[in-house]
């Protein structure tokens, strides 16, 4: 069987497979591993021969990705996709440093939340050094503090129909006209090593990065890890929402299960 969604990807992959040489030079400055793909790529093959039920046999429910120590953290983190979104809503919670942000937790919930910055830094935490993989051939270790997804649901209480926690973010990425999104399902969204990250390497989340807050899970592929977001829903199906497909670069052909 062929999967057309196999396609885009693989196209991409030769592309940038291409250009990682003259990346290289870049790559040393920036202490993010540009060059030294295999890792993605091993996971891209294991993210295109496994389906996700397959992925889930293999790996527990609650099987952490590897961390790292402290002396592993890149000096800077090199940020991708949209580094500064250009609604004048995101300008101008900037400039207020973000003090009118409020995250809505909406959608199947029995108690939908709306919650500051500073309701999220006191929320329970975790504090963990991971390594990013992007599908565009490149790694980066960081160091990243956040919420923890896990308990913000438990507060919100998700009905009997939530089967995905949807995450709508600020920025338009390539001018297109709906916002970019993501989506994880509930196992990764409670997994104890998904959180709301404020903080990266001991300080503030830059905006390059996604600031106020951005998604890390752990165990996916960089695309997944929405950054600027603005509210979560949760949904019993994504099929309504945008291209249907559950996420940004999924509509534009990126599989929807990304773990590594
Ligand atoms: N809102 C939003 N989230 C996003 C993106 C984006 O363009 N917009 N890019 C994704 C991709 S492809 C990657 S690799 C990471 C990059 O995160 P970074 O900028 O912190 O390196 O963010 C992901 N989340
Ligand atoms: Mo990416």
């Amino acid at each position: 069987m062929t999967d057309s969604r196999e396609y885009p990807l693989n196209r991409r992959r030769r592309r940038l497979l291409g250009s990682l040489g003259a990346l290289g030079a870049a790559s040393l400055l920036a202490g993010c591993d540009w060059t030294k793909s295999d890792s993605v790529q091993a996971a891209l093959g294991r993210t295109e021969d496994l389906t996700q039920a397959a992925m889930r046999l293999v790996t527990s429910r609650e099987a952490l990705a590897r961390e790292y120590p402290k002396s592993a953290i890149a000096p800077e983190f090199r940020p991708n996709g949209s580094i500064q979104p250009q609604t004048s809503a995101y300008q101008a919670l900037l400039d207020n440093n973000f003090a009118d942000y409020r995250l809505a937790i909406h959608g199947e919930v029995a108690n939908p939340q709306t919650l500051s910055l500073a309701e999220l830094k006191a929320a329970p935490s975790r504090t963990q050094i991971t390594r990013h993989d992007c599908v565009e051939g490149w790694s980066c270790i960081g160091q990243w503090t956040g919420a923890r997804l896990s308990d913000l649901l438990v507060r919100a209480q998700p009905t009997a129909k939530a089967k995905f926690v949807v995450f709508h973010c600020a920025d338009h990425l390539l001018g297109a006209a709906e916002p970019y999104y993501e989506s994880l399902d509930m196992i990764e969204a409670y997994h104890p090593q998904t959180i709301l990250a404020y903080g990266l390497n001991g300080a503030d989340l830059p905006v390059a990065n996604g600031a106020p807050i951005r998604l890390r899970a752990e165990r996916q592929l960089g695309y997944k890890m929405a950054k600027y977001v603005m509210d979560i829903e949760l949904v019993e199906s994504f099929a309504d929402i945008q291209g249907g497909k559950g996420g940004f670069w999924e509509d534009r052909g990126y599989n929807w299960w990304a773990g590594i």
